[in-house]
């Protein structure tokens, strides 16, 4: 038996010793801890933008602390606090509105912790909060849309037209800057006016409840609805067929985002122009994140390409979203 243990003991000794003298080829540096409170689950594109954020958090080897807030602004604070206290490398958020954040985000910078704005902006007077906005240019894609509905009027020989506004969240960021770019690139043409505005909340139900007040109030003189994004569109179009009107032809509609469900939509005619809002920002985020992480300059805001999908094209060559 004596024998025995001594060769196990030999066995251990030589693999210990041999360890020691190896090059660590995996560093013991714990991978970037990254801290990311998600809006929720409102429309296809925030569902593609978390599913985004995770498949490039896994393919860039970052550990992701993810929450759902369900909407609830208390609910991202909440998550803050928790990434806080687990003391994570980085903190990131798609803040829902855009007031509301400074307590939090104070907190965060006591302890150290850089913050990355995700999709949205917060308001604050406070300038050293958050370390950079990733996210769309929404006041390019309102001045887009606005553009676009300019031109389809100049090639309809189109007198005048009442345009119906169904805005996303109430002080958003992509609510505030869509209106705001729609507005100013419409402002000096005579032809344009809006006739109401009205909160859907980027939600399909609400899509279909405001078109149905819109119908019922303004009926065949709407001649436009300008919607905030793809959800609420897809909720009003089959109001304004169930009301006897063809959308695209009767009226014409113009949404904002570009997933799949509402590019088959604009392929098939019913939709009269789409401009793009990428939820594709989870390569962009992890760049970012390893980059403050390192200690290394980032810049203050990035936002990515996007395009406008019409009835100006060959919708049949728009390639799938995968969103
Ligand atoms: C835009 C994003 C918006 C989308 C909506 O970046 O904040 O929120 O346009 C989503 O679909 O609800």
């Amino acid at each position: 038996m004596k024998r025995f243990s001594l060769i196990i003991f030999i066995a251990f000794t030589v693999a210990f010793l041999t360890s020691c003298g190896k090059e660590n080829t995996e560093s013991d540096e714990p991978g970037l801890l990254l801290g990311f409170s998600q809006i929720g689950s409102e429309s296809a594109w925030r569902i593609g933008n978390t599913l985004d954020i995770e498949t490039a958090a896994e393919q860039s080897g970052i550990n992701l602390m993810f929450e759902n807030a369900n909407q609830k602004q208390e609910n991202q604070i909440a998550a803050i606090r928790k990434f806080i206290a687990y003391k994570v490398d980085v903190i990131a958020f798609s803040p829902i509105v855009e007031d509301g954040w400074d307590n939090v985000l104070e907190e965060a910078k006591d302890a150290g912790i850089p913050v990355i704005l995700v999709d949205r902006d917060i308001s604050t007077d406070k300038t050293d909060l958050t370390s950079c906005l990733i996210g769309a240019d929404f006041y390019r894609e309102g001045y887009m849309a606005g553009e676009y509905l300019i031109r389809k009027v100049d090639s309809l020989g189109l007198d005048h037209v009442n345009i119906a506004e169904i805005t996303g969240t109430v002080n958003s960021t992509p609510m505030r800057q869509r209106q705001a770019g729609f507005m100013d690139a419409i402002a000096g043409d005579p032809r344009m006016t809006v006739i109401e505005s009205i909160d859907g909340d980027f939600l399909k139900s609400r899509g279909a409840e405001n078109m149905r007040h819109l119908l019922e109030t303004y009926g065949d003189t709407i001649d436009v609805i300008f919607s905030h994004n793809d959800e609420m569109t897809l909720g009003a179009i089959p109001e304004i067929e169930n009301a006897g009107f063809v959308p695209g032809k009767d009226m014409i509609i113009i949404s904002i985002d570009g997933g799949q469900e509402a590019i088959d939509v604009l392929k098939a005619g019913k939709i009269n122009c789409i401009v793009e809002c990428t939820p594709k920002l989870g390569k962009l985020l992890m760049d970012t994140a390893a980059k403050l992480k390192a200690g290394e300059p980032v810049l203050s805001v990035i936002h990515p390409e996007e395009q406008v999908f019409s009835d100006e094209q060959d919708t049949s060559q728009i390639a799938p979203r995968g969103y």
